[in-house]
């Protein structure tokens, strides 16, 4: 189970243990166990490192961290590394570490106790048991900041708001990132792998009898998400260095802010493959594309080149607006693209919004696919070598949380690492990125074939 600790909040506790090759398992929480101390020992007892994360009704996340092991002994322990922290205040991200400075009281192991650290007891977070009302936990936990920590002149009040409710309390160990057995195969890394996905994609085409020469995928999603450098990392396997025919980078806003079809080159630079990738811009909260302009895009209404104007939404007076598309004008797949260091944590307004674009997507009949971007920051052994991807516990985790958010099957949701500081491609990054462009060119052949079913269908009636 994964519990509610993001992506980011890891990271942040990582730089205060000054650690980063490790990975977070969930031994306790109240939600799943039952706020009961006894409960507590039970499943954290003897299990190393590990780091309790308060949650209280107010939006505010806080907690400790040791380096030594929970007991029933009835004893303090003795910690140098142990600290408390804070990761958010009143909803607000708002990170602090508290470094321990009476060492030998840093946490306080009783059965009849949760979690206990410091001397005064600087953060007691409950005793005994605590009965759930309502989804929340009125805890009977109590503070005495500064005894065995030092809380930088913050006080009880200011930190907790004298809240003692808790919506969730989470203990999860902290150990050694180890590569797990692999939860996808895919095929191989060698580089004969990669000249046979090479091929594969270059030789695509639309069924038979579709009547198409070549697919239009969509690409969308949130600003900075990687969509553009998605279709630049495609471009880059084939051309066999590095190359930024799209532009991409940071900004506050989308950087992206034409519609462009993207023809992707292959060995034979003059010949375009049979399928563009059709660049966005990034959808953002309370603006950009909507549900309707989706349709035009999709419907093929909206012409290559087209200036995305936040304020103004695409209509059929939009200049250039295509009145009669062809069937080669129109979308054939849609590709989500998210951010893998946010995509398991994305605003409930951005979730309502993906939702109504995907609500969108299937009443068109379409196939969907979610690209998941920047694995290489989500596990460090993917950063080090792309081919540790689906033996990533971290990855496995994010994979799954983002097929339950979009409601998809798990593969349909694609990992990638894309180019960006690179200049000479990599045989692993290249094979990932391209078995993903081999699903989506087989999602776009689902749709194709059920084009053609129907049409199928359609002609033996009127036979009939
Ligand atoms: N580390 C890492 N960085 C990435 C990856 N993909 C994209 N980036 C970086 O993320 C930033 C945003 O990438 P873009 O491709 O511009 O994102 P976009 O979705 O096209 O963004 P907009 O056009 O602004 O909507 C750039 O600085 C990229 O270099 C990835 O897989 N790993
Ligand atoms: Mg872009």
């Amino acid at each position: 189970m994964a519990g509610k600790l993001t992506l980011s909040q890891k990271k942040q506790l990582l730089t205060y243990i000054q650690e980063y090759k490790k990975d977070f398992r969930l031994l306790y929480s109240f939600s799943k166990d039952g706020a009961n101390s006894s409960t507590f020992h039970q499943l954290c007892n003897d299990r190393g490192p590990t780091v309790t994360i308060v949650y209280d009704v107010a939006g505010t996340i806080y907690g400790g961290y040791t380096e030594k092991s929970w007991s029933s002994s009835g004893q303090y322990v003795k910690d140098d590394r142990a600290f408390l922290f804070r990761l958010q205040q009143n909803g607000k991200t708002d990170p602090s570490k508290f470094a321990v400075k009476v060492p030998d009281r840093a946490i306080y192991c009783n059965v009849g106790y949760g979690p206990v650290f410091g001397g005064g007891y600087d953060l007691c977070t409950f005793s005994g048991t605590v009965t759930e009302t309502n989804g929340t936990y009125p805890t009977n936990a109590s503070y005495k900041f500064g005894y065995s920590y030092d809380m930088a002149g913050i006080s009880v009040e200011e930190l907790t708001n004298n809240i003692v409710t808790f919506s969730e309390l989470e203990v999860y160990s902290v150990t050694d990132s180890v590569l797990v057995p692999v939860w996808r195969d895919i095929g191989g890394w060698e580089h004969q792998d990669l000249d046979q996905l090479k091929h594969d994609i270059e030789n695509w085409s639309p069924p038979q009898g579709v009547g198409l020469k070549s697919a239009n995928i969509l690409l969308l999603g949130p600003f900075g998400a990687g969509k553009s450098s998605f279709f630049n990392t495609i471009a880059s396997c084939f051309r066999g260095h590095t190359t930024e025919q799209a532009m991409c980078g940071s900004a506050e806003l989308s950087i992206t802010t034409k519609y462009n079809m993207y023809r992707v080159r292959g060995s034979a630079i003059t010949q375009p493959m049979k399928f563009k990738l059709c660049d966005t811009r990034g959808l953002e909260e309370n603006q950009g594309i909507d549900a309707q302009e989706l349709g035009y895009l999709i419907d093929g209404n909206v012409p290559n080149g087209y200036e995305f104007n936040p304020s103004v939404q695409i209509s059929p007076e939009t200049h250039g607006f295509v009145t009669t598309p062809t069937p080669s004008n129109k979308v054939h797949c849609v590709c989500f693209v998210v951010d893998g260091t946010s995509a398991a944590d994305l605003s409930a307004k951005m979730v309502v919004k993906i939702k109504t674009l995907q609500a969108k997507v299937r009443r068109k009949g379409l196939s969907q696919v979610v690209i998941v971007t920047k694995i290489d920051k989500v596990c460090f052994h993917v950063k080090e070598d792309a081919s540790t991807v689906f033996r990533s516990a971290s990855v496995k985790e994010l994979i799954d949380s983002v097929a339950t958010i979009f409601g998809i099957s798990r593969n349909h949701v694609l990992p990638v690492k894309n180019y960006e500081k690179e200049i000479n491609t990599k045989d692993t990054i290249s094979i990932l990125a391209l078995r993903a462009m081999q699903q989506i060119l087989r999602a776009t052949d689902d749709y194709m074939l059920n084009l053609l079913d129907s049409s199928d269908d359609k002609n033996n009636h009127s036979d009939d």
